[in-house]
């Protein structure tokens, strides 16, 4: 077993933690859950990232969603390049802005009008601004460990780094904000009933992600979709699906066409810009004409629709718009799920795995994952200890138990292979540790 991370990484870190707070730029980057310190990354390639050591690591965090073509696809490299010759950013419309909007509109119905923005939190943060202005109301619902980036009051009980680094409500948040956010158990439709009974004329919307991806991965329980739909409209609130990860991932669209349920509003990131700073909210027309310049609510953002960026979203699109594609990775994902599953019944250790598509988390756990309180149940000391020895081995997952398992369509038998021995090593060492 090497130690991780190397010499050279060691080194450039404690630089980055004489700079930066924690020496990253996104918590959820830190290794403060599982121990030790992060890896300095030199370049990534196809499903492998390379650190500053030269160690080769199979990457399953996958920048955390948007690299389901692997890393640096040479079209992307290539058409990124290109338009960066011609200017990386225009204060004004492109003809790139507008295919890409067409490509989305086309591929995700519900959306009949779009703003690009340039990360998750903007679009979900602006969609509900406008879910506001649309209903005249002020609270929103969301779920105990959906986490939809990191906008006021959206921290509140919040999944990802944030249930990571047990800072679930964030220091900062204004009470007055946070009380705006009404909680509910994800799953759970009764709990969701008894707000709106409670509170209906107050709220303005339910957010979440249509399958949890934040707490780890947890599918929706059958008729939780449509009975969040069924409820909002009665009461005249929005729904919005956060598809920032789901967005693509399972089709080519979103999960809302899978699941058959359809939100007012819809936001979308990472996948749609090929690694480089893309969201975009959209939605019906009608309410999206609220937004300025057509109506009164605000939303801007100076390098929102870069022409770098909306070439690789488009040629993004282009590449993963063919069912070969996600049958693929169905089987890789499938192939990767049932190598896991195996490597832990081999090593006797219990566990759950939690997989939609191409994403997966396994929990240290021996219930079925649900929710948020069935989530915390996971081992997250287990879970430290199988990373170190993923890493250890040349896999790279995520320095969380709450986060999910990224296969891209450069993955193929031999990283599972790999994956699955690197796993039941490192499951048995838990036992001996
Ligand atoms: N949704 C991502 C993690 N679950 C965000 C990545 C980040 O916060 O850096």
């Amino acid at each position: 077993m090497s130690e991780t991370p190397g010499p050279r990484s060691r080194e450039l870190f404690e630089r980055a933690r004489q700079l930066m707070p924690g020496g990253v730029s996104s918590p959820v980057r830190a290794f403060k859950a599982v121990g030790g310190d992060p890896l300095v990354i030199a370049y990534g390639s196809g499903p492998h990232i390379f650190d500053v050591d030269g160690r080769r690591y199979i990457d399953y965090v996958g920048a955390y969603g948007p690299l389901i073509l692997g890393h640096a696809p040479p079209r992307i490299a290539d058409v990124v390049a290109g338009a960066a010759k011609r200017g990386t950013a225009y204060g004004a419309t492109s003809e790139l802005e507008i295919e890409l909007a067409r490509l989305i509109c086309e591929a995700v119905p519900s959306m009949e009008l779009v703003r690009f923005v340039n990360s998750g939190t903007e679009a979900t943060m602006s969609a509900l601004r406008l879910a506001r202005a649309a209903t005249g109301r002020d609270a929103i619902v969301k779920f105990e460990g959906g986490y939809h980036g990191h906008a006021d009051g959206l921290l509140v009980r919040a999944g990802s780094g944030a249930i990571t680094l047990s800072l679930p409500d964030s220091a900062g948040v204004p009470k007055a904000y946070a009380a705006e956010t009404l909680l509910a158990p994800y799953n759970d439709i009764a709990a969701v009933k008894a707000l709106f009974e409670a509170e209906g004329e107050r709220i303005a919307a339910v957010i979440l992600e249509p399958i949890a991806a934040n707490m780890g991965v947890v599918p929706p329980a059958p008729g939780f979709l449509e009975g969040l739909r069924e409820v909002t409209t009665q009461y005249g609130a929005l729904l919005v699906f956060d598809e920032v990860i789901t967005g693509f991932r399972l089709h080519y669209g979103a999960a809302q066409t899978l699941l058959n349920v359809t939100p007012d509003l819809t936001c979308l990131g990472k996948i749609i810009g090929g690694g480089l700073p893309v969201a975009a909210y959209g939605g019906r027309r009608e309410i999206m004409e609220q937004v300025a310049p057509l109506g009164p609510v605000y939303q801007a953002g100076t390098l929102s629709g870069n022409p770098l960026a909306m070439a690789a979203g488009i040629v993004t699109m282009e590449m993963l718009n063919s069912e070969v594609v996600y049958q693929r990775l169905e089987i890789t994902s499938v192939y990767l799920e049932d190598t896991l599953r195996r490597a832990a019944e081999a090593a006797e250790v219990p566990v759950r795995l939690n997989r939609a598509g191409s994403i997966m988390t396994m929990f240290f756990t021996t219930e079925d994952v649900t929710d948020y309180a069935t989530a915390l149940k996971a081992d997250r000391d287990r879970y430290a200890a199988y990373f170190r020895g993923m890493l250890s081995r040349g896999v790279f997952l995520a320095p969380s138990q709450f986060e999910a398992m990224f296969v891209s369509t450069t993955h193929g038998d031999d990283e599972v292979i790999a994956t699955g021995e690197a796993a039941e090593a490192s499951l048995r060492d838990l036992d001996s540790a």
